[in-house]
């Protein structure tokens, strides 16, 4: 991988993605100036107080869309309770949420779900598309060095032909050996330019960035998941447990989700049967009927990344911190990332557990990111007239999960 004048891959030191592009950053979220972590935090407003004396919502007059499964209003513990989440301070501290019921996707959005958006609107992805250096002004100290293929359209994949002889994994910087930009890698291309998703329309979608997850949202009369609500579904119910299927990783030495076997990134056994991406419910349901919350790939949420936020947030609907920051790299635009990915192992990160949080730059795909959505139990209406609704399928091709 070029480490030269970084255009395109920076890395998150430490972390499990590893890696976000440098793009043109949105004005909303980006500081203006360096914001610290809440040293004496100020509890956040809650966005309608007058829900504290109302009781949540349970339950719903709607049958859930197909491919939804409602997720009953609740109270729980978030945040890391187990032994390492005490070397994760973003974790914490655990501290109580309330949350209103909502539908969520049962599944990742799959292939053939995004491929119907794009059908209709004729929608381009951020990886698709010829990228300028006036882009990267105020990124990148002089945009004159980029280098040309940095701006082809591409996205971010793992490196096969690394050099495991220069891999040190004492060296906070060694991910950038295992990541690269491959151009022409999209959405329809996963692995680069010689791969497709014949045969993979089952699979989620990834190599989208956040701007491409909201066309798709506003496309299907959804949103995203904030991360409260994410890992309220996670959890299937269940209490203080690691995972969504409780706190065993691997009970009757089975293995329920999608990750990497092996010491990553040298070794690479397949354990479970897949490589990379399943397709989705390959493995068995949560509590709540949500299938991959562990694993298979990582999925955006609506929230700002802040490590801290968790000191500070409403007890009722956390709607995620006002502004990004990431102390390791404050100069990016960062949403939470949840679930893990079929690359995550116990060497490299735990993002398969259900408190762990990740961040990706809003302009990032990869190969191993991908989302699903929700509709909250007052957002019915911006469902039913949304524009996918106005050209039904001829037949319900997305009907590919149950609803539980
Ligand atoms: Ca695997
Ligand atoms: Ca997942």
């Amino acid at each position: 991988m070029n480490r030269g004048p970084i255009l395109a891959l920076v890395l998150s030191v430490g972390v499990c993605c590893g890696i976000v592009a440098v793009a043109t950053l949105p004005d909303r979220g980006k500081p203006t100036e360096p914001p610290t972590l809440a040293e004496e935090p100020e509890p956040q407003t809650d966005t309608n107080p007058s829900n504290e004396v109302e009781p949540l919502v349970v339950q719903t007059e709607h049958q859930p869309p197909t491919g939804m499964v409602w997720i009953p209003g609740g109270a729980f513990m978030m945040g890391g309770q187990d032994e390492l989440a005490k070397i994760k301070p973003d974790e914490g501290p655990v501290h109580e949420v309330e949350l209103d019921g909502y539908f969520m996707d049962a599944t990742e959005v799959t292939n053939e779900e995004f491929a119907r958006f794009i059908e209709e609107t004729g929608y381009v992805t951020y990886a698709e598309r010829q990228h300028s250096r006036e882009e990267y002004a105020g990124q990148v100290p002089d945009i004159s060095v980029i280098p040309d293929e940095n701006l082809e359209p591409g996205s971010i994949c793992f490196n096969p032909d690394f050099d495991a002889s220069e891999i040190d994994l004492n060296d906070p910087l060694w991910p950038y050996h295992v990541w690269k930009l491959v151009q022409g890698a999209d959405w329809r291309h996963p692995h680069g330019p010689e791969s497709s998703i014949k045969g993979k329309e089952k699979h989620p979608v990834v190599h989208v960035n956040y701007e491409d997850v909201m066309a798709y949202c506003q496309w299907a009369g959804k949103r995203l998941p904030t991360e409260a609500e994410w890992e309220f579904a996670a959890r299937g119910g269940l209490k203080a447990q690691s995972y969504p299927w409780g706190n065993e990783r691997n009970p009757e030495n089975k293995w329920l989700f999608n990750m990497w076997q092996g010491v990553f990134p040298i070794e690479r056994k397949v354990e479970d049967g897949f490589k990379h991406a399943a397709p989705v419910a390959s493995f068995p349901a949560n509590g709540y009927g949500l299938y991959d919350m562990s694993g298979n790939v990582w999925e955006w949420t609506g929230d700002y990344y802040r490590p801290d936020y968790y000191r500070f947030s409403p007890k009722r609907n956390p709607p995620g911190p006002t502004e990004s920051y990431d102390p390791l790299e404050p100069q990016y635009v960062k949403r939470v990332q949840r679930g893990g990915s079929f690359m995550c192992n116990e060497n490299y990160c735990t993002g398969y557990r259900v408190s762990a949080r990740m961040k990706g730059d809003e302009v990032s795909g990869s190969f191993h990111c991908g989302f699903r959505c929700v509709i909250g139990h007052d957002e019915w209406d911006t469902y039913a007239t949304a524009p996918r609704q106005q050209k039904p399928p001829e037949t319900q091709k997305t009907a590919a999960v149950k609803n539980n």
